[in-house]
């Protein structure tokens, strides 16, 4: 059965791999799947054919057969219970990953995404420019918590795992606003993240499809 997944026609970021198929690419990467690409129009998006696969008329999906899921939270999971690669395999080990990816997606990603959507969709308000510090601030005590606990390890819990593809995933979103490189070794952890192979392979598959070329 061929993977199928979902992207941006044309990511708003012009290929700068912030687009959610990135994770799920890099997912299938790591676990050596190969996968096709269905772009979408923003206005397909929100079509019968595509909301029967998304609710919120988003991307991306994942479909594998007569299975078809959305949230990146669940595809990763998902890829990483059924391949090798992404989880350890003692119970424990596993379980804390797992805890890792949810704790990117709960507790790291929430304040990221205040401060993006801040900026896109607030930052002509009066009032804007005066909460971006609060916002900017809230980020830094979440990555002050997380830096104390990654301290010098490579990764978050022993082997790579899918609950750092998902952390380092949601800490790139940070780049443009300088918040990251105040943060020494979470900075470092990222670049490891991006220095990954399978990374680079589905960070290039996603430029060559925003920059209208095929994926090699
Ligand atoms: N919780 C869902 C998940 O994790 O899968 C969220 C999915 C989501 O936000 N999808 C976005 C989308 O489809 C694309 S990734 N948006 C269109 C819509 O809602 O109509 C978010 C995103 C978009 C653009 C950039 N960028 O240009 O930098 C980065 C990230």
């Amino acid at each position: 059965m061929t993977i199928i997944i979902t992207a941006f026609e044309r990511s708003p970021d012009g290929g700068k791999g912030l687009a959610r198929d990135t994770r799920v690419r890099w997912a299938l990467e790591e676990v050596n799947q190969p996968y096709e690409v269905r772009a979408v129009s923003f206005r397909a998006m929100k079509e019968p054919a595509h909301l029967a696969l998304h609710p919120f008329g988003q991307i991306p999906t994942y479909e594998n057969g007569d299975l078809a899921l959305f949230e990146t939270g669940s595809i990763v999971f998902h890829i990483a219970q059924r391949h090798a690669g992404l989880l350890p395999d003692d119970a424990n080990a596993r379980a804390r990953a797992i805890t890792w990816m949810f704790a990117a997606l709960n507790t790291v990603e929430p304040p990221i995404l205040e401060l993006v959507t801040a900026k896109i969709l607030e930052g002509d308000k009066s009032w804007s420019e005066e909460r971006m510090p609060l916002k900017a601030d809230r980020i830094r005590d979440r990555l002050k918590q997380l830096s104390v606990r990654l301290g010098d390890a490579e990764w978050l819990d022993g082997a790579f795992s899918a609950g750092d593809l998902m952390m380092v995933s949601v800490l790139l979103r940070l780049k443009a606003s300088g918040i990251l490189d105040e943060f020494r070794n979470l900075s470092a952890y990222v670049a490891r993240g991006k220095a990954r192979p399978a990374y680079k392979r589905a960070f290039d598959a996603q430029l060559a499809l925003n920059n209208g070329k095929p994926a090699p």
